[in-house]
């Protein structure tokens, strides 16, 4: 086993010389030699705060510079990073300290955030903010040491955690998806055998997924510092700045998912020439619009591909070669999988050719997590018998191949997030006017599902009650990408016998209401 700094480090060995981060706000360039340098003076930043071997850092920041180096240093430590979407609430974010038990935090400059994280952390515990100083809260810039301070690069046992991601649950804060030093070299290698990255310093990376999700952490950032690639930094999501970034610097890998593609080829100053230089495009998590599809396929350098994955599994499934149907996928090398029947006798209950099933991988491969962090009964919903229920609905081909389908709950994917729609209810069900509410995903072409809440009984003014209930949920615990974008009120949330509401049908009013512009239909959200 290597881990993550390891592989880092030997990348360092073989081309001391060769870019290895480049900052888009500064420009700042790093060869491997001084990205290592850097590494190692914040490293011993962080261990003269008490920072070290398996003590838990939480990370909240967009996918700046300054993430990028922190998150090396807590490796070069062997300390855990729990890394965090920066997306959630501050309320959240200090939920998941406290949950994670973290002893050391990096936010963003904000005095809410700090304020929270300051309570949910143990007394007197390191807090670095990016940008500035702010509260008790100290500048990142400053956490830095002599190099000389720090020992030589310990390597821990396999079975030492070494990182925490996050997954959303049906109800209340995300789970901590343990990932132990084993997994990580596996969670790289695939990038060739699935997605076709070549080792090598020709490897121009577009870091514009977050790090918070391990298809960005792994599956883009430590993957091209380990093929002796170059990483170049996005702060933000803008699509005219990334389109001129892939053109001027000729990148040649990215991962988007499909949300991003349709930024980018919607932005003014694109055009296909601009995409040349792309060699490996691979996308995820939602599904795309074959129009878009067959545009990007056709007219960037390169083939498109799909790879499916989760936060707990990594990659499972691939786009078979050549590329036929992008959403019928083939097992990797590494992972068998199986589609079995849902609700049925369990993992040797497969379905037939052409039927559909809930997809199940090997849980022994050397990619997936070991538990839920302090969440026992979760585990073992998710883990059992030696297989990972992904949730994911696949259908069986005759030649073993998988085609996506659906979900076997109803949670919603809206540009590459997971919502969980009793979540959103429960916050809506705060205003009086939306006691009977049910949440959605109805198809979108932008978010891939965009998230509609139902809400029994019809207001004398619609507009009116949605712009009140979404005031309501702006100034909630609720993190904004999970919000709503529309509301529709019907006269009665349709339901079964046992008075469950029939989700389905609510998905086929949403779409009808949508396309008759019926005024019981309103979107609340500019995005
Ligand atoms: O009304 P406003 O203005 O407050 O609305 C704001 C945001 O709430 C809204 N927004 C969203 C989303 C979202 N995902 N769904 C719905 N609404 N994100 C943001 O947009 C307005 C502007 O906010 P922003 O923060 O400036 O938005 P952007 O920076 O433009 O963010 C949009 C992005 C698409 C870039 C962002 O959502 C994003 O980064 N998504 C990617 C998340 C990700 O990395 N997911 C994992 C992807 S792949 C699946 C997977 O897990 C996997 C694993 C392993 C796949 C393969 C493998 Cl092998
Ligand atoms: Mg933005």
């Amino acid at each position: 086993m290597h881990t993550g700094y390891e592989l880092l480090w030997m990348a360092a060995e073989r081309t001391p010389m060769h870019p290895a981060l480049i900052d888009d706000r500064t420009d700042r360039r790093l060869t491997y030699a001084e990205l290592i340098a850097e590494v190692d003076a914040v490293a011993a930043g962080f261990a003269a705060r008490g920072i070290g071997r398996g003590v838990r850092v939480a990370i909240a920041l967009p996918g700046v510079w300054e993430h990028c180096i922190a998150i090396l240093a807590l490796m070069r430590l062997n300390a855990v990073p729990a890394v965090l979407n920066f997306r959630l609430k501050p309320d959240e974010i200090a939920g998941l300290c406290r949950t994670s038990e973290v002893d050391a935090a990096i936010i963003q400059p904000d005095p809410a955030l700090t304020q929270v994280i300051e309570k949910a952390l143990p007394d007197g515990a390191p807090i670095w903010a990016v940008g500035a100083e702010i509260g008790s809260a100290r500048s990142f810039a400053a956490c830095r040491a002599d190099a000389a301070s720090l020992g030589t690069y310990e390597k821990p046992a396999e079975t030492d955690i070494a990182f925490l991601f996050y997954t959303s649950g049906t109800t209340g804060l995300p789970k901590a998806v343990v990932l132990n030093q084993r997994t990580t070299e596996h969670r790289l290698v695939f990038l060739s055998s699935q997605g076709g990255l070549r080792q090598g310093t020709h490897n121009r990376a577009l870091g514009c997924m977050p790090l918070s999700h391990v298809i960005g952490f792994f599956g883009v950032f430590l993957v091209t510092l380990a093929f002796n690639g170059t990483y170049f930094v996005v702060s933000e999501f803008s699509p005219p700045v990334i389109v001129d970034l892939i053109h001027d610097e000729k990148i040649t890998f990215a991962f988007c998912v499909p949300t991003m593609f349709q930024a980018l080829t919607g932005a003014g100053n694109y055009t296909p020439e601009k995409m040349a230089s792309l060699e490996v495009v691979l996308y995820g998590g939602i599904t795309i619009d074959p129009d878009l599809l067959a545009h990007i396929d056709a007219e960037w350098g390169g083939k498109v591909r799909h790879i499916y994955g989760t936060t707990e599994t990594m990659c499972s499934l691939s786009n078979p070669d050549p590329v036929g149907q992008h959403a019928t996928l083939r097992p990797a090398y590494f992972c068998r999988a199986r589609i079995i029947r849902v609700g049925g006798d369990g993992p040797d209950d497969i379905v037939a050719s052409g039927e559909e099933g809930e997809l199940i991988v090997d849980s022994t491969a050397g990619t997936v997590f070991v538990e839920y962090l302090g969440r026992p009964d979760a585990t073992s919903e998710k883990l059992r018998d030696g297989w990972y229920f992904t949730g994911d609905v696949f259908r069986r081909e005759d030649n073993g191949d998988m085609t996506i389908v659906g979900r076997v709950d109803d949670m919603i994917r809206s540009g590459g997030e997971s919502i969980h729609p009793e979540e959103v209810e429960m916050i809506l069900e705060g205003h009086p006017a939306a006691r009977s509410v049910s949440v959605v995903g109805v198809p979108d072409p932008t978010w891939g599902q965009m998230v509609v809440a139902v809400i029994a009984g019809i207001p004398q003014d619609p507009a009116a009650t949605a712009a009140s209930i979404d005031l309501n949920c702006r100034n909630s615990p609720l993190a904004g990408f999970k919000r709503p974008k529309a509301y529709f009120f019907a006269r009665d949330l349709p339901r079964n016998s046992t008075n469950k509401v029939l989700r389905r049908e609510l998905r086929e009013l949403v779409v009808e209401a949508q396309t008759t512009g019926d005024v019981s239909f309103q979107r609340v959200s500019g995005v």
